[in-house]
């Protein structure tokens, strides 16, 4: 009956005190914890550095495609080729981005938050708050208006120019959020898509846009098989019985969904609105600029496939399998 929830962690007298302590000290109050801020506390602040830049990813169909990318220059890391930032709920969060490209581009925090438009050249700052503990996509803001007068800008998603952002829980604990579901290890897998003949013009400059988009390869974390089996982030491993939190995020226009070999996972949030109603599934819908989070409880050992349903979306221009598949890999 309970068998969907993960479990919680156990709430002792002596953690809620020691969260208390944590809490007033570094001035932001532990989920449902009654603590004062002590007079002197700061807000927790961060930077994050950026760079916006011309880059290639190789396919194992012999293609090498330009695409713009954000490389990380400091306070963040990698998972894949893309970018990766963690902070606590409630950070104060400078990016710093050096647009090293021949477009101007919008940093978001997609669904919190917008920066300003940084010119070819420029650099820029993006401040944002950190928002409720989850997952979130980084990537650029929609079109407006408003930026016309700065010529063409990167569009949110042609340019590959993303990252992921994980908002920590107050409390500290390996929980998705506070009080929510506790997990054991951890993933994000974010999916892209790309039209080759757009790509094509981001080796020489501004990049054009064709009509139909039609995709033609296909990336989780920035690689495509057999480079994302491979890669220690991209690869989904653990042990039989561990709670293994998955982050899924889409940047791709294609609706993809993903679709376990030999396992069923328990969505437990979705554009980080927690969600426990659905039973275990094999196959979890991420729509574009989504993200869902699932647990993943391994019930066997083995290696299995974890994928795109879409088949397209396993393959480099329709060489198959290649494309936006990894494996799961349980011991
Ligand atoms: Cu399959």
């Amino acid at each position: 009956m309970t068998s969907a929830h993960p479990p919680q962690p156990a709430r002792s007298n002596s953690r809620r005190e020691f969260l208390g302590v944590l809490a007033s000290g570094i001035g932001i109050g532990a989920a449902g914890l009654a603590t004062a801020p002590a007079a002197t506390a700061r807000p927790l602040a961060s930077t994050w550095n950026l760079r916006a830049l011309q880059a290639s990813t190789s396919f194992a169909n012999g293609t090498a495609l330009p695409f713009f990318r954000f490389a990380p220059s400091g306070g963040g890391g990698r998972r894949g080729q893309l970018p990766f930032f963690e902070a606590p709920e409630g950070t104060a969060v400078d990016v710093v981005i050096d647009n090293q490209l021949p477009i101007a581009l919008r940093p978001a925090l997609i669904g919190v938050a917008e920066g300003p438009v940084i010119a070819p050249g420029a650099s820029g700052v993006f401040s944002f708050t950190m928002p409720p503990a989850g997952s979130y996509l980084f990537g650029q803001a929609p079109p407006r208006f408003s930026s016309r007068s700065h010529g063409p800008v990167a569009h949110p998603s042609h340019s590959g120019l993303t990252a992921s952002v994980t908002s920590r829980p107050a409390s500290g604990l390996p929980e998705l959020y506070g009080g929510g579901p506790t997990f054991d290890r951890e993933y994000g897998l974010i999916y892209e898509d790309a039209d080759d003949r757009i790509n094509l013009t981001m080796g020489s400059g501004i990049p054009q846009r064709t009509k139909p988009y039609e995709p033609n390869y296909f990336t989780v974390n920035g690689l495509a098989f057999p480079d994302a089996a491979s890669d220690p982030d991209t690869l989904v491993a653990g042990s039989l019985g561990e709670d293994i939190l998955i982050r899924f995020g889409n940047f791709g226009r294609m609706r993809q969904s993903i679709h376990f070999h030999g396992y069923h996972a328990q969505i437990v949030a979705q554009n980080n609105v927690p969600d426990a109603t659905m039973p275990p599934k094999d196959t979890i819908a991420v729509p574009y600029l989504g993200t869902v989070d699932v647990i993943l409880t391994p019930h066997q050992i083995g290696v299995f496939p974890l994928h795109p349903h879409s088949l397209t979306a396993v393959t480099a221009n329709g060489f198959y399998p290649l494309g936006a598949l990894t494996l799961i890999s349980i011991t």
